[in-house]
């Protein structure tokens, strides 16, 4: 069963929350991906993430864009940590989507992440230290990401500055 679910609005989504599927890869971290909207599945976003703990899942990465109630929602049915990635939207640049998601009431926790591509591979990255906290494998290969994110800025010099 995979431990972490990343959850989107829409496939319009994807290019976005790939990104997150994509660092959890890297990590070793086994996902899966889902297309549930707040708004146009209502139902369907009860059901998952009232099922989720059971499931297996021990993270869980909502993306959403707009009027992004997603990832709130969800936290609204499960204990387990959710964290919100705000998506770009075309009419507000993902203003929306970041104040939309962040703008959580006392008591119900979203971790929110930056807007777009950015949020989308850390909150890959969060999850997955979520996940590294009891699997020593993923907690070796975050270390080793560090190591070697590190090792490449370092290893920039004036020349190769563009
Ligand atoms: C949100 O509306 C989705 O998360 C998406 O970011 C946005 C636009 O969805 P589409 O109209 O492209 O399906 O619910």
């Amino acid at each position: 069963m995979p431990k972490v679910a990343i959850v989107m609005g829409s496939n319009s989504d994807w290019p976005t929350m790939q990104q997150a599927a994509l660092m959890l890869e890297k990590l070793g971290v086994s996902y899966s991906a889902k297309v549930v909207s707040a708004h146009r599945t209502p139902n369907l976003l009860t059901e998952f993430a009232e099922q989720a703990a059971d499931a297996g899942y021990q993270v869980i990465i909502g993306g959403a864009g707009g009027a992004a109630h997603l990832p709130g929602m969800i936290a609204a049915h499960t204990y387990l940590p959710v964290f919100g990635v705000p998506v770009r939207s075309s009419q507000l640049n993902g203003i929306d989507s970041l104040l939309s998601i962040v703008q959580m009431p006392k008591g119900v926790a979203v971790g929110t992440l930056a807007i777009g591509e950015a949020g989308a591979a850390n909150a890959g990255l969060l999850a997955a230290q979520v996940v590294a906290l009891s699997d020593k494998t993923v907690r070796e290969a975050i270390i080793a990401f560090r190591t070697e994110q590190t090792a490449t800025v370092l290893a920039l010099d004036e020349l190769s500055l563009p």
